[in-house]
Order: structure tokens, then C-alpha cells, then sequence
């Protein structure tokens, strides 16, 4: 079994309601097991600012699934909930990122994993600290103090899930 960690978020049609419904595909799916959820925050738009602000989360389950496999099964709960993405680093509905893989680095055409700007957004790594805080990160820091180098000035918490 391997730890898996996902970023989750939303700008679009209900966000609160669309992770919550992720949430729950999650919770449901037979290959996913120990599924636990971070806080879900609100945050301002990284890349253009023209569109909503987003609600964010993050979840990690345990699963014997390969990264590819499990990549599908993340966009199957994305095309579910109909994904719209209008333009590159536009508004979703619905947005389901693999973070980490346990230790490993993933680069193929479909997924680089870690990801590659999670070090950088407070929207990943605050609610990445609700869950594992000290988990060591690939560049030698905790996942705390990975999070107290970023502004964070934009995240709001809106509700424990
Ligand atoms: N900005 C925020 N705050 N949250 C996101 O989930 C998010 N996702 C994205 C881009 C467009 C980079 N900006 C984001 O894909």
C-alpha cells in the first residue's frame, strides 16, 4: 500500500458543494482506503486574477492502485462532476491534483509527481499540514515549515471537514 496525497479545488458552480461531493467519491471508492481530509479553505486565484476565488483542500488515503490507474480514477470523479476548464489556468469546477505518490518521483507526458508548484502555493500546503504536518518534504523541510516561508495572507478557513 502506498500513501497517496491529492490537492483539491474549485472556483466554479457551488465550490464547497463540488468538493464535498469529491470528497465523497473518495470516501466511497473501493481502492482507496483511510481516506482523511484536510480543512477546506477559501484562497485568492493563482495565475490570472479574473475569475473566483477558490475553495481548497487536500485528502490522503492509502491505495495498491498504480499512479496512472489512479490519475484515471481522479479524472473519472472530475468528468463526473463535469468538469469545465475554459483556458489554461482558467476557472474548474472541479480540479483533483496528485501531490505525492509515497516517496516517488513520477515525469511522464500525463503526471509529474511531486507536483510541480506545490512547494510554492499556500493553498496546497496549509491544508497538507492539517494532514501530515511533519512529513518531510523532498527539499529536506517539513511540510510546516515549507508553510511558514509562504504568504498565506489570502487562505481563509471556511469549515472542518
Ligand atoms: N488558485 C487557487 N487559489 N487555487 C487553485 O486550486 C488553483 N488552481 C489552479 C490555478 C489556476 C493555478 N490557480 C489556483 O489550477
Amino acid at each position: 500500500m502506498i500513501q497517496v496525497y491529492i490537492g483539491l479545488g474549485s472556483n466554479l458552480e457551488n465550490p464547497i458543494a463540488q468538493l464535498d461531493r469529491a470528497i465523497e467519491s473518495l470516501k466511497a471508492h473501493k481502492d482507496l482506503h483511510q481516506v482523511r481530509i484536510s480543512s477546506i479553505y477559501g484562497s485568492k486565484p493563482v495565475g490570472p486574477q479574473d475569475q473566483p476565488d477558490y475553495i481548497n483542500a487536500a485528502a490522503t488515503f492509502m491505495t495498491e492502485l498504480s499512479p496512472l490507474t489512479l490519475l484515471d480514477l481522479l479524472q473519472n470523479i472530475e468528468q463526473a462532476q463535469r468538469r469545465v476548464r475554459e483556458r489554461h489556468w482558467g476557472p474548474r469546477t472541479l480540479d483533483l491534483d496528485l501531490l505525492l505518490y509515497g516517496q516517488e518521483t513520477i515525469q511522464n507526458s500525463r503526471l509529474t509527481v511531486p507536483h510541480a508548484f506545490m512547494l510554492e502555493r499556500g493553498f496546497v500546503m496549509q491544508p497538507l499540514s492539517d494532514l501530515a504536518p511533519d512529513m518531510l518534504l523532498a527539499n529536506g523541510k517539513t511540510v510546516t515549515e515549507q508553510l511558514h516561508q509562504l504568504d498565506t495572507s489570502d487562505l481563509v478557513f471556511i469549515k472542518e471537514e
